[in-house]
């Protein structure tokens, strides 16, 4: 895999992001070849902010929902279409998926770095770490608590499964997809332990500070990832044994 053939798609969530969306996206734009943002029924102006800022800006895209369906809902929305478009040609399994928050929390002077380490290490996933000592106690309390529990049922270390700031190489995305949709916020836990049960190439040790903090997600989000982490890895586990199922009766 060459950086100078593969593409970088940039896929970011907007739910009532007015105040910063803009900034993300301006900064964002040259660091892609193509960027896809989701705003999911925001009540403020961020449709208005992300639609004025578009002209211009032909390599980006905006998907809408006119109501409200959740984080993981609009990632399924942008990945099953990047997923189609792999399926037609228009994109390689290399190419490279980065998601990015609208919040301006994912440090993007360190993006050209990151693509670097995944395209050289020729990895599946690169799972940004973010360096948490910003947050409060409980918050780092509770990461490190999910992120052990995903490591069980992943089979491999995860540091920081919660991340929302990641590299996918394309065709590891689309494959993962059939494993999961995810609910909520749950999306970020679910693909992290579905690749690593896959046993595709995932790294989520590498620290980037957090510029800012600001926090909506609840203790009912943590506690639908919860639950969500082995019913993702259960998914993989039954899919593997229907398909050797299927292939040892088609012997
Ligand atoms: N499209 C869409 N995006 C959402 C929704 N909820 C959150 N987002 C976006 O997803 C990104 C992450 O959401 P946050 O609420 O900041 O959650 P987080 O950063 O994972 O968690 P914290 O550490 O608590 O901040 C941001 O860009 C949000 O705008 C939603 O319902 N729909
Ligand atoms: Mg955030």
């Amino acid at each position: 895999m060459n950086d100078v053939n593969v593409r970088r798609i940039a896929v970011v969530p907007a739910y009532n992001e007015e105040r910063t969306v803009v900034e993300v996206l301006e900064r964002l734009a040259p660091l892609v070849d193509d960027l896809v943002v989701v705003d999911d029924g925001s009540v403020d102006g961020t449709r208005a902010a992300i639609q004025g800022w578009l002209p211009g800006h032909d390599h980006a895209r905006l998907l809408t929902f006119d109501t409200n369906r959740g984080m993981s809902a609009a990632y399924y929305l942008a990945f099953t279409d990047l997923r189609d478009r792999l399926a037609a040609g228009e994109f390689s399994p290399d190419d490279l998926v980065f998601t990015v928050d609208a919040d301006g929390q994912h440090e993007l002077a360190v993006f050209d770095e990151l693509c670097a380490v995944a395209v050289n290490e020729r990895l599946d996933a690169l799972l940004v770490r973010r360096d948490l000592s910003t947050y409060p106690r409980y918050k780092q309390a509770g990461n490190w608590l999910l992120s052990a529990w995903a490591s069980m049922w992943a089979g491999s270390r995860l540091e920081d499964v919660e991340s929302g700031y990641r590299i996918f190489r394309l065709g590891a995305l689309a494959d993962a997809l059939t494993y999961y949709r995810g609910y909520r916020y749950s999306e970020t836990v679910e693909v992290a332990v579905v690749l690593c049960r896959l046993h595709y190439r995932v790294r989520n040790d590498i620290l980037v500070p957090v510029p800012i903090y600001r926090s909506r997600t609840r203790l009912r989000d943590a506690a639908i990832d919860f639950a969500a982490i082995p019913a993702a890895a259960w998914r993989v586990r039954k899919n593997g044994s229907l398909r050797k199922a299927r292939a040892s009766s088609s012997r």
